[in-house]
């Protein structure tokens, strides 16, 4: 059993105030909008390796990160997966989804076809580790909690590559599982979203939808 090891906490204290941070914060974040017209226009893959770093600060189940972002800017490989992506979703939007699904996804004006999988100048596609990496002699440990550690990271993700300008799609062909195979990931390593980003296209449309108010996302028991 390793004993803990702590350093001193290095506070992070805002240069400003707080409540002005965090309202210019809320105004940022409260322009992103899950796009899916992509500009074929080339973006630095330096920003996209800083909004990994961010993602990497995720905190995690017992710490074990179980995350592994495959970025892709592949041209023939962006095209296989978009293939088969698109594969899959004709089936579920065909036979698999059923009636209720495919109402809710309506105001979304969503269909099989997937051009953004090609267009979008990176496709990020994030993999759940069900296991730890292998260590030198080829073990294997647990992860925990990949879900929630994942979902967070994807989060933090989204957020720093809206900072630097660049719009974003939480995408989830459904299943996922070609992907392991299309980008010829180990077993241990389960997919989780694809995330095309680049440029928004000139003039691109998004849905006309609204967020919930405060007072209904919030139970307050001051
Ligand atoms: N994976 C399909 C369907 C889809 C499902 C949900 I839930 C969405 O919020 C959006 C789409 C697709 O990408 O079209």
């Amino acid at each position: 059993m390793s004993s803990p090891s702590f350093v001193p906490l290095r506070p992070y204290r805002p240069a400003g105030h707080p409540a002005q941070i965090v309202r210019d914060f809320l105004k940022v974040m409260d322009q992103r909008r899950s796009v899916r017209a992509f500009s074929p226009a080339p973006i630095p893959v330096e920003i996209i390796r800083d909004a990994i770093r961010v993602a990497g600060t995720a905190p995690s189940g017992a710490h074990k990160q179980p995350w592994r972002f495959v970025v892709v800017g592949d041209h023939a490989i962006k095209r296989a997966i978009r293939e088969a992506a698109e594969i899959e979703e004709r089936e579920l939007y065909a036979r698999r989804a059923s009636p209720e699904w495919l109402e809710d996804l309506a105001p979304l004006g969503t269909d099989a076809s997937k051009p953004f999988l090609e267009i979008a100048p990176y496709i990020i596609v994030v993999f759940k580790l069900v296991k730890t990496d292998p260590d030198a002699q080829g073990r294997q440990g647990k992860t925990y909690y990949t879900e929630e550690s994942v979902g967070i990271a994807v989060g933090l993700l989204l957020a720093a590559l809206h900072q630097a300008g660049l719009a974003t799609l939480t995408h989830t062909p459904s299943p996922m599982g070609f992907l392991q195979k299309v980008l010829g990931r180990p077993e241990h390593e389960r997919a989780f979203v694809v995330i095309p980003a680049g440029y928004p296209a000139d003039g691109a449309m998004v849905p006309d939808l609204e967020r919930k108010a405060l007072d209904q996302i919030c139970v307050e028991m001051l």
